[in-house]
């Protein structure tokens, strides 16, 4: 420990800690721009300054480490002017129309400005610069970006991929992929957690929003929706609700009142896809198939190894995401029970994520019936959807979600946690292997918040070792595994976002404070888990829908049917 003097208080912090640290830890938020707690350490806007008393100049708190007896001044006339200078410099070269942006009450930089009290400084841009929307995901608004470098730090540090980067110099600096690429050309995996660590609104989702309320004014289509796992435990922050509020039957509520003809939940897909990939890993297994066979039901992931790693795709299994399966069962199974034209059904999905919006405009992700899924919504867009509504989204009455295809069982809702596809195929692949029900079903080894987690299974006379990564950095370390033929593992769950879907690139907006206060991913993941806890049925296998759909349409887990709708193959 050391022991500082910060504005006349003494405290004692670890020694390792850095001013801006030590002052946080007193209840002193020194503003910065550019630090994440975790992803981005710089000095970069400036902001964070303090005097360090004997010493001249002004210092960033965010790079400087704490010295024993040290006393730092946060707050001076000096210190006051700097930041606003400082801050001057940013808005002469930020386009400052807050009241139409779409980060307009939850941007850092408007937030700033009023705690700095900015008032009656003029904000106006020489000249707009060319907004990048090539990428079917991404927008990147140049004239929103303050040069912060958290989106570069995110991409490199966290992800391991490291497509941004600061072009230009001076006022033509520009943080943008490699050469002028669009993302897509970086190339970049979609997944979005550089638009969560962005402070402003330089980068964004591409909205689907228009196309989405427009399809449901067409009285010729029957709109259909179905909703990610990881949806319900982030929905209500956007309105105000803590972190790990799970909302899943006002959620409901709200699909139905915003004019969508059917609520389905992707969890039923996600019960559907664990006895697809588990047929398949059991043959996989029989057989002497490729192993360890890994999880495809993360795009961002898919993306990932299709660019970076093509020769281990193989090990992919071929199942299609939840989404795309759901989407493909709703334009033909559901089409034929309720005598519609597939043409004629616009189905929607809600996703925590950004990469979803890549995977369903695939080509592979379409059939004679169109794409399988028209239009991807984030849980932001969703929320922003409710509030053009007016609807009070906590007051809403709960319901339940449509006949067939919203059941599901506890197995499905944990898939939006990492571990919890992992835990959920287990549940349903020990019980077939031991011929019999399990009761002890809870696996905790898989869960949590480990980079790399590990675990074995004993049953039915074998030892099912599997592994668990989150983000894609974790990834590559069993891919590497994986090639020097040091994983022995039957089956990997690979997501490409770190903590999983709960903290995918289409989640609400969390602020750096928030971020430091709670653990937001295990939040968000301990609502998911309350769920399943709190089912009936916890075991994919169970889930009678999904069993009606095999006996009706599919025939067996594995059948022509189901490789015709529900698996795919994948890009070298
Ligand atoms: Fe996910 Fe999935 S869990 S990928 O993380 O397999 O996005 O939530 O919908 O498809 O079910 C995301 C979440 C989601 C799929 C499922
Ligand atoms: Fe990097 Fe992911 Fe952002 Fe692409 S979406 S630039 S891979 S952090």
């Amino acid at each position: 420990k050391v022991s500082i003097r910060i504005d006349g208080i003494r405290v004692e912090v670890p020694k390792d800690s850095t001013v801006l640290q030590a002052a946080r830890s007193i209840g002193i938020n020194i503003p910065t721009l550019c630090y994440l707690e975790g992803v981005n350490k710089t000095g970069a806007c400036r902001m964070c300054l303090v005097e360090i008393e004997g010493e001249r100049g002004l210092q960033t708190s965010c790079t400087l480490p704490v010295k024993e007896d040290m006393s730092v001044i946060t707050r001076s006339r000096r210190i006051r002017e700097a930041r606003k200078e400082n801050m001057q410099l940013i808005l002469a070269n930020h386009n400052s129309d807050c009241l139409s942006c779409s980060k307009n009450t939850s941007c850092e930089l408007q937030k700033m400005c009023e705690d700095l009290g900015m008032y009656g400084v003029l904000m106006r841009m020489q000249a707009l610069k060319p907004v990048d929307d090539r990428s079917p995901c991404i927008v990147r608004d140049p004239n929103k970006c303050i040069l912060c470098g958290r989106c570069i730090a995110v991409c490199k540090n966290v992800q391991g991929i490291g497509v941004l980067s600061m072009a230009e110099r001076g006022l033509d600096t520009e943080i943008l992929p490699a050469f002028g690429n669009s993302f897509e050309e970086a190339p970049c995996i979609f997944c979005g957690q550089c638009i969560n660590a962005c402070p402003t609104a330089a980068l964004t989702e591409k909205s689907e929003i228009d196309k989405v309320w427009e399809a449901l004014e067409d009285k010729d289509l029957h709109v259909v929706v179905q909703v990610a796992p990881a949806v319900r435990a982030a929905l209500g922050e956007e309105f105000g609700m803590p972190i790990g509020t799970s909302v899943t039957r006002q959620m409901y509520t709200s699909l139905r009142m915003l004019g969508f003809d059917k609520i389905f939940d992707t969890n039923f897909a996600a019960d559907l896809t664990i006895l697809e990939e588990g047929t398949e890993l059991l043959e996989r297994i029989k057989s002497g198939g490729k192993l360890p066979m890994i999880t495809s039901c993360s795009p961002g992931w898919i993306r990932y190894i299709e660019i970076y790693h093509s020769d281990l795709l193989e090990h992919v299994s071929s199942c299609k995401s939840p989404q795309q399966m759901m989407g493909s069962v709703l334009k033909t199974y559901y089409a034929q029970l309720n005598g519609l034209d597939p043409k004629k059904i616009f189905s929607v999905s809600v996703m925590p994520c950004t990469a979803k919006k890549y995977e369903a405009s695939k080509e592979e992700m379409a059939g004679d019936h169109g794409r399988d899924v028209d239009a991807v919504l984030t849980t932001r867009e969703l929320a922003r959807m409710i509030k053009e509504a007016s609807l009070d989204f906590a007051s809403l009455e709960p319901s339940d979600a449509d006949e067939i295809f919203g059941d599901y069982t506890g197995a499905g809702v944990i898939f939006g946690a990492t571990g919890g596809v992992m835990e959920a195929a287990i549940r349903t692949v020990a019980d077939i292997l031991e011929g019999a029900e399990i009761e002890d079903i809870e696996y905790e080894a898989v869960r949590g918040l480990e980079g790399v987690k590990e675990a074995s299974v004993a049953v039915g006379g074998l030892t099912v070792k599997v592994a668990v990564a989150h983000g894609t950095d974790n990834a590559r370390k069993l891919l590497e595994l994986i090639r020097e033929g040091k994983a022995d593992y039957h089956f990997i769950e690979v997501m490409a976002c770190p903590g999983g879907c709960v903290n995918g690139g289409g989640q609400p907006y969390v602020s750096p404070f928030e971020r430091e206060k709670f653990n937001v991913m295990q939040l968000r993941a301990g609502a998911l888990y309350k769920e399943d806890a709190e089912l009936p049925l916890r075991k994919s296998h169970l889930n009678p829908s999904v069993q009606k759909l095999y006996s009706d349409f599919l025939g067996k887990p594995g059948s022509h049917k189901s490789h015709e709708f529900l698996h795919t193959s994948y890009r070298k």
